[in-house]
């Protein structure tokens, strides 16, 4: 008999493991460099059409879809799957992508990566079949090598699980109810459409054996020359490197030596030309690996010298004063939802410059990582910002420790991916998070929710030593948190949800209460967010909210109590474009209305005011 149970429960436990697969997460130390091609390293990009089904019943594991999909359609990648189909819209599940690719057999031999751009918001992957690891977080990239997985002489399956269930744990938290003063479908704790899916491109990639696995650069500001302090991260058997920085009219060349993995290389620049704004100058950095005289691997990124701190409430930008002037923006188009659209993004630039804009933020959570490049030709600034929008705290500390870790691990991935782009001036940890009225204010609250954010500030700083780092704050949340901010970063709509039509009276709370956060922190204060909605052809002779005259006359009137004031370092419009949002009573259409331009980035009368003001100065 008891042979018998020991056999059943041995049966029970074997069956088990058939179907659970190991899962580890995806390793941060594989992503720290975006893929190049170069004479040592290759690269396909698998954006296309792939194979796609949803998976309402959550039944894809169990029933082995991992070894290809039976049913599907056609998806595009990179895209967010809502507005592919439209019952697609607002499907918040399990859904699952396949695509079926070679790896040319030349590249027997290197180390072989599969990256995906990002993957929104949880996902598993599988090859040929076999698992090979997770990832959350739904803006940042992730890779895993498959090297060991691959078949040479037939196409490789890549099967990916992406799921979005909107979960109060998560960063972005969905699905809370309307206390917190969302009321949407789908139900989502902040104000854009939660699309989702593989919205960035998917590459295989390969490395020499021997590589550079991560580089940080940091540049200094000495009076009359610079520094370029390089730090060099390899794998494999290379003692030896060398690099060249190559730019105005000069080429420096250094040998070093690696110390176990690591090699610390400074460079003094005579007479640099720095990076800024009006001269987005970049340098050339190539580094190489050699064994024996021979190259065996190189990477090249461009270097902008530059340094950003904050003094005496301002923001400097090689020391001298910059005051921020563009938006808070999103990633959203037409079809596409969060996709990476290279047109769209060109576009954005362009009129970022036609506005005569010089900065924006990645309002709610990190954009693609050509928005960076771009910049840093173009001489944007930008501040860049984790997906922990609609942050809340309430008597469920369990969920307030799992959001924390979650924002821990999206500033440490933020950091590594956007470390060396010039363009990126501050960090941002979180936007207009909240205590819940159920959450008793006087009680222990307050120490929770500052301990929480000294914890992401010192996550973000403990990284990255040479940026500010703040947190944007809403109407009516605690000022003990601008305390641990580098810059105080308020959001505030007086004369749009509060003093509603009424400009004139929104101004005046606007200006007595930037005074009130000067004197208490002596700190620059930038406007992050602040904006009207207006229906794009609306019009009133006396401005009505909602027109685009009531849009134009708020943005005017807050730029003027902005510019009275000399502690303010930035003014942020909400929004750059309309976007989309989830249903919603305040919601018109499914849309936010505050953009400058309209979703398909046509300007509104808004936006003429702006480019008058700030082309001048
Ligand atoms: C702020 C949020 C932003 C919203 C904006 C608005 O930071 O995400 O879209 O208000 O209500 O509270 O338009």
């Amino acid at each position: 008999m008891h042979k018998v149970i020991l056999f059943v429960f041995l049966l029970i436990c074997y069956s088990g493991r058939l179907f659970s697969q190991d899962f580890k997460s995806a390793d941060l130390n594989n992503s720290c460099l975006f893929p190049e091609q170069n004479a040592h390293r290759n690269l396909i990009n698998l954006s296309g059409i792939w194979s796609f089904n949803i998976d309402s019943n959550n039944v894809g594991e169990k029933e082995g879809w991992f070894n290809g999909l039976k049913q599907a359609r056609p998806i595009a990648v990179p895209a967010s799957w809502n507005d592919q189909y439209d019952e697609l819209r607002d499907y918040m599940g399990v859904a699952w992508y396949e695509q079926n690719t070679f790896v040319p057999k030349l590249w027997k031999g290197q180390k072989i990566f599969i990256r995906f751009g990002s993957a929104n918001y949880a996902s598993k992957v599988w090859i040929n079949g076999k698992p090979l690891g997770k990832h959350e977080g739904g803006h940042l990239p992730f890779s895993f090598e498959i090297s060991d997985y691959i078949k040479w002489d037939s196409a490789n399956k890549i099967v990916v699980q992406v799921e979005n269930i909107l979960k109060l744990e998560r960063i972005p938290p969905g699905s809370i109810i309307s206390e917190a003063g969302f009321n949407n479908f789908p139900s989502a704790n902040y104000d854009f459409f939660p699309f989702c899916g593989l919205q960035r491109p998917v590459w295989i990639y390969s490395l020499p054996q021997t590589n550079i696995t991560d580089i940080n650069v940091v540049t200094k500001i000495l009076s009359s020359s610079a520094t370029v302090e390089i730090k060099v991260k390899k794998e494999g058997v290379a003692t030896n490197g060398k690099l060249v920085l190559t730019g105005n009219n000069h080429k420096y060349e250094k040998e070093f030596s690696f110390v176990g993995d690591d090699a610390f290389i400074t460079l003094d620049i005579e007479n640099a030309r720095l990076w800024n704004t009006e001269d987005p100058y970049l340098y050339d950095l190539d580094i190489s690996l050699n064994n024996k005289k021979e190259i065996i691997d190189n990477y090249n990124i461009s270097v902008g010298i530059r340094t950003i701190t904050v003094s005496n409430n301002q923001l400097l930008l090689n020391g001298k004063p910059i005051f921020l002037k563009g938006f808070g923006k999103h990633e959203d188009f037409p079809i596409l939802g969060k996709g990476t659209s290279y047109p769209v993004i060109v576009k954005d630039f362009s009129l970022l410059k036609w506005i005569g804009a010089n900065s924006f933020r990645t309002s709610h959570y990190p954009y693609d990582e050509e928005y960076f490049n771009m910049a840093d030709k173009q001489g944007i600034l930008i501040i860049d910002e984790i997906p922990a929008v609609g942050l809340y705290f309430d008597k469920n500390l369990d969920q307030v420790n799992e959001r924390k870790e979650m924002c821990k691990q999206q500033i440490r991935e933020l950091i590594n991916r956007d470390k060396n782009h010039p363009c990126v001036i501050m960090w941002s940890v979180a936007n207009e998070p909240g205590l819940r009225s159920t959450y008793l204010k006087k009680e222990s609250t307050d120490t929770i929710s500052f301990n929480f954010f000294k914890e992401l500030i010192n996550t973000a700083k403990n990284q990255d030593k040479t940026r500010p780092v703040t947190l944007v704050g809403a109407e009516n949340e605690p000022y003990q948190w601008f305390s641990l901010a580098d810059v105080v970063c308020i959001n505030r709509y007086f004369g749009w949800y509060t003093q509603v039509g009424n400009i004139a009276e929104g101004a005046r709370l606007l200006n007595n209460e930037l005074d009130i956060l000067h004197s208490r922190f002596n700190k620059p204060i930038m406007l992050t967010e602040f904006g009207a909605d207006a229906y794009p052809g609306m019009h009133a002779e006396v401005s009505d909210m909602f027109t685009e005259e009531y849009q134009r006359d708020f943005i005017k009137a807050y730029l003027e109590v902005l510019d009275s004031k000399d502690f303010i370092c930035g003014a942020h419009v909400w929004a750059f474009a309309d976007f989309k949002t989830s249903q919603g009573s305040g919601r018109f259409g499914g849309y936010n209305w505050k953009g400058v331009f309209t979703r398909d980035r046509k300007p509104k009368m808004a936006a003429y005011f702006l480019k008058s003001k700030w082309s001048k100065n």
